[in-house]
């Protein structure tokens, strides 16, 4: 890719398309595919910069995780026995390669849009939102989100950083692990837990102790529709425009999309596309523009296809939009 306008990276290839669980689990390694051929169908893969994702070494890794978890995941990699959790999260042979390898390649989009290179980045498999620092939870076993604050707070010393969710369930592992932290910008749409896991992120939840009062949890009832995603969505822009983060991270599962075979909202894709390309807008008004997504669950493989194609696609479009006004400027 040589046209230099293009500014759009894409973290892919097989190092990350191996995590994923066999036996008929919904994650599967079939969803990376699923993905890029779709990508190719709309003749979207030739437009957008291409990186394969490096692993995520065991310091960083450790700065989100406990020690000892890494090494019970890297012991569990060996055999493939057993499960990570209690009961979503298998291991599997080479687990621990493939999890860092996610954790890495969400490392390399986000240093690709602060070192220039990029000024958008999408990594289809990354978003694992549910692993705590100590466990694998709900088919995540490294949490890519929590490690890239951290990376962003101490290789860029960026202190505000807002990370939005639109997965279908909350974003729990993020959620409780910076749940003190009042520079951790947090917006998370997401089904209520009446009949989803994992039960969290009810509107109450506004963060604790010196960050009381500055997370956004918006639980939308089974069913809900676009209807109700944009009048949550419009929260979720005055809540960042107030906060003006210097870096954005969202979470673009596609397991909100009707058709998903776990879940129960009623999305179409143009909702994802709508918060692809509205974060970009509020990004480049604060003066930076650097928005990284992560592909997150999404459990039907046209809904992933479309949905993950459509914020690239909306990433696209907003490096075009910035050209035309850059070139209407230069007039
Ligand atoms: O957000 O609902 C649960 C927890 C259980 C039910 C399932 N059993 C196995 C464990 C206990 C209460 N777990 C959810 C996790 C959803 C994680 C979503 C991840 C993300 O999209 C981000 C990537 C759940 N829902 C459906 C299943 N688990 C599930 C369905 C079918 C199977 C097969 C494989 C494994 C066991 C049988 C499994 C899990
Ligand atoms: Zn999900």
């Amino acid at each position: 890719m040589n046209d230099p306008t293009c500014r759009v990276l894409l973290v892919s290839g097989d190092e990350i398309a191996r995590y994923g669980f066999g036996d008929g689990h919904p994650f599967g390694t079939d969803r990376h595919e699923a993905f890029m051929r779709e990508l190719h169908k709309r003749g979207m893969d030739g437009r957008v910069l291409r990186a394969s994702a490096r692993p995520a070494t065991r310091e960083e890794l450790e700065w989100f995780h406990l020690a000892a978890y890494v090494d019970l995941v890297r012991e569990r990699s060996v055999t493939g026995h057993g499960y990570l959790d209690a009961g979503d999260t298998p291991a599997f042979r080479g687990v621990y390669e493939a999890a860092s390898h996610v954790v890495g390649g969400t490392l390399t989009a986000v240093e690709a849009v602060m070192a220039g290179t990029a000024r958008r980045a999408f990594i289809p498999i990354g978003g694992l939102h549910h692993a705590a620092p100590e466990r694998a939870a709900g088919f995540c076993v490294f949490n890519d989100c929590g490690v890239a604050v951290h990376y962003l707070r101490r290789k860029h010393q960026l202190k505000r950083i807002a990370y939005v969710d639109i997965d279908a369930h909350h974003g729990d592992g993020v959620f409780y692990a910076f749940e003190d932290d009042p520079d951790l910008l947090f917006a998370d749409l997401h089904e209520d837990g009446r009949y989803l896991y994992p039960g969290t992120g009810r509107a109450e939840e506004t963060g604790a102790g010196p960050a009381r009062g500055t997370k956004l949890n918006i639980p939308l009832a089974p069913g809900a529709e676009d209807d109700e995603f944009h009048l949550a969505w419009a929260r979720v822009e005055e809540y960042l425009l107030a906060g003006k983060p210097e870096f954005i991270l969202l979470q673009c599962g596609a397991d909100s999309l009707a058709g998903d075979p776990i879940t129960h909202l009623r999305f179409t894709e143009a909702a994802h596309a709508h918060a692809a390309a509205r974060l970009c807008v509020i990004a480049d008004e604060l003066g930076h523009g650097r928005v990284v997504g992560m592909g997150g669950g999404g459990y039907n493989r046209q809904n992933l296809a479309r949905a993950w194609t459509g914020v690239v696609g909306a990433f696209l479009d907003s490096q075009a939009q910035q050209g035309s006004v850059g070139e209407i400027a230069a007039r």
